[in-house]
C-alpha cells in the first residue's frame, strides 16, 4: 500500500494558537485530521509528524527510507536555511512536496529562498491547511502515473 511521511518542522506545533492572520485558525491536530481523511479516500496511509530540531527532522527522512513511498514537508523556516535537510532529501531518493501553508514569495525576502525546492518534485504554498490534502493528492497521482 501507498504511503506517505507528512513531516512538520519547527513551531508548526503552535498552529491555531498564535498569528491567526497569517497561518490561520486551523491547529496542527485539524490538519492532521484532514490529512486522515484524504488518505482514506485515497486508499493510501499516512504518518503524521511535527518536530522542532533539524536533527530529528533529517532522521524522520532517512526513516523514510525503504518505508514511505514519498514525503510531504512543511520545514518551516528551516526551509530558508538547512542545508543538511536538503542533504538528507537527496540522500533518500524520495519524492518530497516541499508544501507551505503560506505564500513564502509574497512575504519577506529571506523566506523567498528554499534549500528544500531544488530537490523537492513539487511545490506547494500559499493555501493554508488545503494544501495538505492537496499534497497528498498531488503525490499520489504523480506515483500512479509513473505506475
Ligand atoms: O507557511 C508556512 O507553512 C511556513 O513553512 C511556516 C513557517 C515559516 O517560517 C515559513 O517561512 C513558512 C513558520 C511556522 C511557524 O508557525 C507558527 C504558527 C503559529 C504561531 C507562530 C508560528
Amino acid at each position: 500500500m501507498i504511503s506517505f511521511l507528512i513531516l512538520n518542522g519547527p513551531n508548526l506545533n503552535l498552529l491555531g494558537t498564535r498569528q491567526p492572520e497569517v497561518y490561520g485558525h486551523t491547529t496542527l491536530k485539524d490538519i492532521e485530521a484532514m490529512c486522515h481523511a484524504k488518505a482514506k479516500d485515497l486508499g493510501l496511509q499516512i504518518t503524521f509528524e511535527q518536530n522542532n530540531s533539524e536533527g530529528a527532522l533529517v532522521d524522520a527522512i532517512h526513516a523514510a527510507r525503504g518505508v514511505h513511498s514519498g514525503i510531504i514537508l512543511n520545514a518551516g523556516a528551516y526551509t530558508h536555511t538547512s542545508v543538511a535537510l536538503m542533504d538528507a532529501i537527496s540522500s533518500v531518493a524520495l519524492p518530497v512536496v516541499e508544501l507551505h501553508l503560506s505564500n513564502i514569495h509574497a512575504r519577506e525576502e529571506f523566506r523567498h529562498r528554499s534549500y528544500i525546492a531544488p530537490v523537492a518534485t513539487g511545490i506547494i504554498c500559499g493555501f493554508g491547511a488545503a494544501g495538505y490534502p492537496l499534497a497528498i493528492e498531488a503525490l499520489n497521482g504523480q506515483l500512479a502515473a509513473q505506475g
